[in-house]
Formats: C-alpha cells, structure tokens, sequence
C-alpha cells in the first residue's frame, strides 16, 4: 500500500506546484547580517568573525523517546504478512490476532476478535510466529487478550527472533512488563531488534491451566515515523498533527530561547523531520502548525537576542541512517539511498523538495545561520566507495537544489564517519560557502575519564588540522561527555582556542541526573511527567500528557549550565599546577584497620597502584580532610580512585580555621561517576582546608578508597 502511494506519488511530484505558507518577512535584527565563511572563520557582511557556540533543540520538531514523553508506535499491521499458531481452538483463528477494523473512518487494531491455543500454557508449550514483510527494527512487543478474556494473559514470555529463518536468537535484553496482565496486556520489550520472523511463547505454566487467548498482537518502535503513522492511522492526520503541535508549544517555548540567550550562547541547531513540512504522500502541510511555521517562531524569537539557527535536516523518509534518532531506525543501507529505485528516488525528492521550499523561503533571512543538508548520513560502517558514491552524491544533489535557489546561506555537510572521506571527495571542488560537521560520541565509556578526554583531545586535534589544512569552518554539531565536567570545560576552551563551532546534545531530557539518558544530556533533566500509552491512551490523555513537557516540569540541571554558560562566551580555561602535597595533613572519619593497609598517606605518594581506603561501606557523613599548612588558592580537585570505590554522592567544603566550613558550590553534579573523578569549584577558592564529605552509601555499598589526591590551581603565569 505504502510503496503503490510512494510510487503514484513520485509519477505527479514533478507536477505539484509548491502549495507553502508564504514566505514570512525578513525579521530586522539590530545586530545579525547574512554570515558566509570565509576561509577557515564565519564572518557577517560586517566582516566580523563568528563562531556558533550554542545547543541543540533536539525532541522538539524531531522527537525521541528517550529524551521526552514520547511514546511507542507501531508497525502497520499490513505489514504482517503471515502468523502460524502452535495449536488453535476451534475456529478463532491466529489471524485474529493481527487483524483491524476501521471504526469512524480510522483503522484500529480489533480486540473483539481473538485466538485461543486450547491448551493451558506452559514454558514454551504455545507459539504464535508472526512473520513480516520484510526485516523490521522493533523494540517492543504488546500481547494482549481483549476485553472478555483477560485471565488468559501471557504468562511471562518468550521471543526467538529470526531475519532469514535460518539464524534464530533470544535477545538478552528482553524484559518482561505484565504490570498490565490484569487488563490482559503483557508488554515484552527487546531493546531495538531487526527481524522478520518474530516467535512469541510463554515461558511459565498458567496457575489453573489457563489457555492462550490473544486478541492483537503489535510490533512497537519508538521512532518519530511509528509514533506519527500510529496516531494517524488511530485519529486521523490532521488531529495528529494538532497533538504534534500541542508537543512541540510546550517543549520549546519564549522562555527557553531567554535562557538560551542568558546563558552567553548565539546559536540553536534545529533538527526537523520531514512530517513537519509535508503529507505522508509527499506533498507540502498548509495547516498553522506545519514546520515552516514553526521554524518562522523559533528563528523570530532567536533573532531578537542575536543568536543564529541551523535549520538540521535530522529526519527524511526511508532513514538518513540505521538509528531511531533519525526518525526510522531501518537497516543499512536505508531505503533513502538503495535498494527498489521508485522508493529511493521518492524519498530523495521529499528531501529535496523540502530544501527547495526552506531556501525559497529563508535565503534572505540573516538570523538563519547555515542550512544542515542532511544529519548523519550513513549507509554502512566500512570504507565502501560505492556507498560513499551514492552518499556524497545525494549530497551533492541536495546543495546543488539549495545553490539553484539561494547563494547566501552557509551549507554543512557532516562528516560521518570519516574525514578522509568527506575531504577528499571529487564534489567538494564545486562547493562555495560551506562547513563540515562533526559528532563525537563515545558511548560505550560513559564513566571513564580517561575515554571521553581522550575523545574531547582528539576531536580537538584532528580538527584543528582539518581546519587549517582545508581552509574550511568546522561545527562538533553534536556531543556529550557524560559526568565529566572538567573535560567539558577543557573541551570548550580548547574548541574556542581554535576557533571551532559548537553545539552540545542537547537542550532538555526527561531522565533524572541518574540516568544514562538523563544526566548532563540536557541543561533540564528529571521531567515530571508522564509517558503516554500511544496503542491505548484517548486522544485528550495523550494530548494532556504531551502538553505538560514544557521545561517548567523538568528541574534545571544548574551545574552545566554554570559550566557551558562560562564558556558560551567564547572564553578558554588555563593550564593548571598541582598544589604542593608535601606539607599536607591528611585526617578521615574512617580508615581501613589492620590486616588491611591502606593509610592516608598512600593518597599522596605518587603511587596510581597505592590507595588510601575508608574499610567500611559509604556512608553519610564520613569524610576526608586536607590541611594545607595555611591558605592556598585552588580551582579543581582530582581523584584517582579505585575500581568502584568512588564516592556514590558528596559535597565538599573549605575553612579558614577547621572549625567553620562553608559549602563549596561545584560545576559537577554531586552524585559519583567512576574510577577517576575532577571536581570543579565554579568560582577560585581560598582556604586552608578543604573537606569532601559523604552524603549518602554508594549504591553498590563499596567502601571510600582514593588513589591520589590532587589539588590545582590555575597556572596564571601560562
Ligand atoms: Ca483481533
Ligand atoms: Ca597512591
């Protein structure tokens, strides 16, 4: 159905007139003129030069579970293809299971309907295979027995996956949710797995021999096109787009472009999906809450404080890449670039054409900043020269569309995942004005220091030398480096040294500051709300659940906004100098006792393998003191700890006189991160002595051990 729609599509795409809003006016600007590089430095007309230090609107036009209240959709039930029961009762048939109907002009799934297996379940005694119409990416799978037998929930569960029937596994991840199974709604959730034949069993015999009774089975992702197909195939489109709407007006607001503002920055990347601008057959949205509307806002409000957008194309039909932050997490390489011709080249004039429609309408406006033609772009992870064809011509493809219409903007081309690649390619001989982008990620090390400096040094120096080699500004669109508020700190003022444009991921997440997908991901974490249930919620439900996301629910995260803020402006940091340990007293309210050796003097040996230990499980209220001797001067504190013996939670304070301590207020977030931790006072401090107290047990009871302690001051001499 979706491929006959693309293709009738594609047959009239080059008859359809442009049916967009029309172009909004210029707004004035007391202080932004058109920006076009200028060897390796932005400039304005003024000749001034620019660099974009600012963060990313990430979960606004372009959502993700992970960062808001989201949602899961899922697949379209005409891409079921087949289901074969175990065993079936009668003449409720499996096909019960997968089937719809249409209630008031909108397709939803039929839980009147139903298969029973007619025999009570145990362990692996009933399977339900569901096969699709090609491999799929899903990460959840939602069992239920409708309204009338809801008794007969899944017990506990079972999933073998296979994408060519010959290879089969279990996901490791799997987790069982039948929190629900007194609605009979049994919630299995794989992590994003690629599949086409799906095996669904029970892992656990029913109490009293209850059968298998399941009235509709689906297949959920959390990415933006099932989010959005979802509720269009459940409400209609237009009512969905209203629901899009209420979302985005409360994730991004007036308020938060202020605090953008306020924290020294002067640019915004804006990713946007391509549903913002059209219908899902690839013509323009003319309703008051299409992208183009929404970008006018953002882009009114940002130039009233002088800070300049990206407008990120992070979302086409088909899958910049294999991930669901691009908006259709799809195996690579994706539909956007291979494989059946008439889909490719339908969802490359989507693309397209919406560049046509956003350089019409922005190639005099100032305030927009560069155009990001197409974010992360990959179709698979080897050097393949015939992938890197079919990328950088596309590529070439959308600058030339944006070039035939606008000359003035900036363009971006990111450099994934090679800049050998990206330099050396035969079209950049035929680009004018235009930068490369970069995102460093090392998500695998979350809690080493040593993996994210060394990602933030060499991210610095390979830079720098792209930069001064090819002539050509350079933006790190996207990064985040986890609880290591001391690399931060070096990472920007080492960006800012050399000139280098910056943009962190991202502005807002819903996790607390525990989560790894909470944290310092966002300058707001630990929303408030709620989730809604996007296969059962009522329209007003999930329209009230998306409507409290505005950043007021979330609690501000006030450590890296002190951090970024500093260095928003474009600042560096100095080299520091470790304070001379050798006249230190050391006292704690714990040390290990014989037969264990671990005394404090072992923290400041000069020893790595050596280490000072508390002998008891963490506490509130242990503590380790330093006294200098007599006042020094100090900006950071460093601890080489061991293993998983950090401290789970702390504060640290400093006196004059050992009696009276005062709280030192750190641009770090107080809770432990790992093996070696770098505290940032966020002003100088002068004291005697400093105290670095527990506030809590670590969370896996370890007890307190530190390596080496040192403390640092800024070497103003440098
Ligand atoms: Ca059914
Ligand atoms: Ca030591």
């Amino acid at each position: 159905m979706k491929r006959i729609l693309k293709a009738l599509a594609l047959m009239i795409f080059p008859l359809l007139s442009y049916e967009v809003p029309a172009p909004q006016k210029v707004v004035a600007s007391a202080t932004q003129t058109m920006l076009h590089t200028d060897g390796s430095q932005i400039k304005d007309a003024n000749g001034n030069a620019i660099t974009f230090r600012g963060t990313n609107f990430g979960g606004w036009l372009m959502q993700e579970g992970w960062m808001g209240p989201v949602g899961y959709g899922e697949l379209d039930h005409q891409q079921y293809t087949k289901i074969t029961p175990s065993s079936t009762y009668g003449d409720l048939s499996a096909s019960n299971a997968i089937d719809t109907k249409v209630v008031d002009g909108h397709t939803v799934n039929d839980l009147s309907t139903y298969w029973q297996s007619g025999v009570a379940q145990t362990a692996d005694g009933s399977e339900l295979l569901i096969e699709l119409d090609e491999a799929r990416y899903v990460e959840k799978i939602v069992v239920e027995t409708g309204p009338n037998h809801v008794g007969d929930y899944l017990r506990g569960g079972t999933v073998w996956l296979s994408q060519d029937w010959t290879n089969w596994f279990s996901p490791s991840s799997l987790k069982i949710d039948d929190s629900r199974s007194s609605e009979g709604i049994v919630v299995l959730d794989m992590g994003p797995q690629l599949a086409k034949y799906f095996a669904i069993r029970p892992s656990q015999s029913s109490e009293d021999g209850q059968w298998w009774t399941v009235a509709n089975i689906s297949l959920c992702m959390g990415d933006e096109y099932h989010v959005r197909t979802t509720l269009f195939r459940r409400f209609g489109e237009d009512a969905t787009n209203q629901l899009f709407a209420t979302y985005q007006n409360a994730w991004i607001q007036a308020s938060d472009i202020a605090k953008i503002a306020s924290m020294n920055m002067n640019f915004v990347r804006v990713p946007v999906y391509w549903m913002d601008f059209m219908h899902p057959d690839g013509t323009f949205r003319t309703d008051s809450n299409n992208g183009f509307a929404k970008l006018d806002w953002a882009i009114q409000q940002c130039a009233q404080y002088g800070i300049y957008v990206l407008i990120d194309f992070h979302g086409a039909p088909g899958g910049d890449n294999c991930w669901a932050s691009c908006g259709e997490a799809s195996p690579v390489p994706t539909k956007l670039y291979a494989g059946d011709t008439a889909t490719v080249a339908w969802n490359q004039n989507v693309v397209l054409n919406i560049w046509s429609a956003l350089a019409t309408r922005y190639k005099d406006n100032p305030t927009v900043g560069a155009y990001g033609l197409l974010n992360e772009p990959v179709l698979n992870f080897d050097t393949n020269a015939a992938y890197e064809d079919l990328k950088y011509g596309f590529y070439d493809r959308i600058y030339q569309t944006v070039r035939a219409i606008d000359t003035n903007h900036i363009v971006i081309f990111e450099e994934f995942m090679d800049w050998s690649v990206a330099t050396n390619r035969p079209e950049r001989a035929t680009w004018t004005n235009y930068m490369f982008e970069k995102h460093p990620y090392d998500m695998d090390h979350p809690k080493d220091w040593s993996s994210q400096k060394q990602l933030a040094n060499n991210t610095v120096s390979t830079m720098s030398q792209i930069q001064t080699q090819w002539n050509v500004p350079l933006l790190v669109g996207e990064f985040c480096l986890y609880y290591f508020s001391d690399v931060w700190d070096d990472f920007l003022s080492d960006l800012n040294r050399n000139g280098i444009s910056w943009t962190n991921w991202a502005y807002k997440v819903r996790g607390t500051i525990y989560d790894s997908g909470g944290g310092n991901w966002g300058y707001y974490n630990t929303f408030d709300g709620e989730e809604p249930d996007l296969l059962h919620d009522s329209y007003s439900r999930i329209q009230s659940l998306w409507g409290a996301c505005q950043t007021s629910h979330f609690q501000e995260n006030a450590a890296l906004v002190r951090l970024v803020s500093a260095r928003a402006d474009g600042s560096t940091n100095h080299p520091y100098v470790a304070l001379d340990r050798s006249g230190w007293k050391l006292s704690a309210s714990n040390t290990a006792s014989l037969p264990y050796i671990y005394p404090l003097s072992f923290l400041k040996d000069g020893i790595a393998s050596t280490r000072w230990s508390s002998g008891v499980a963490q506490a509130a209220g242990q503590w380790l003191m330093v006294d200098f001797g007599q006042n020094e001067n100090f900006d950071k504190i460093e601890m080489l700890g061991y293993q998983e013996d950090y401290p789970g939670s702390y504060e640290v304070s400093s006196s004059f006189d050992g009696v009276n301590f005062s709280t030192i207020e750190l641009n770090n977030v107080g809770i432990g991160f790992g093996t070696k931790m770098v505290l940032l006072p966020s002003t100088p401090q002068t004291a005697r002595y400093v105290k670095i107290t527990l506030k809590g047990p670590h969370e896996t009871n370890n007890w307190w051990s530190i390596c080496e302690l040192n403390i640092l001051w800024r070497n103003v001499n440098a």
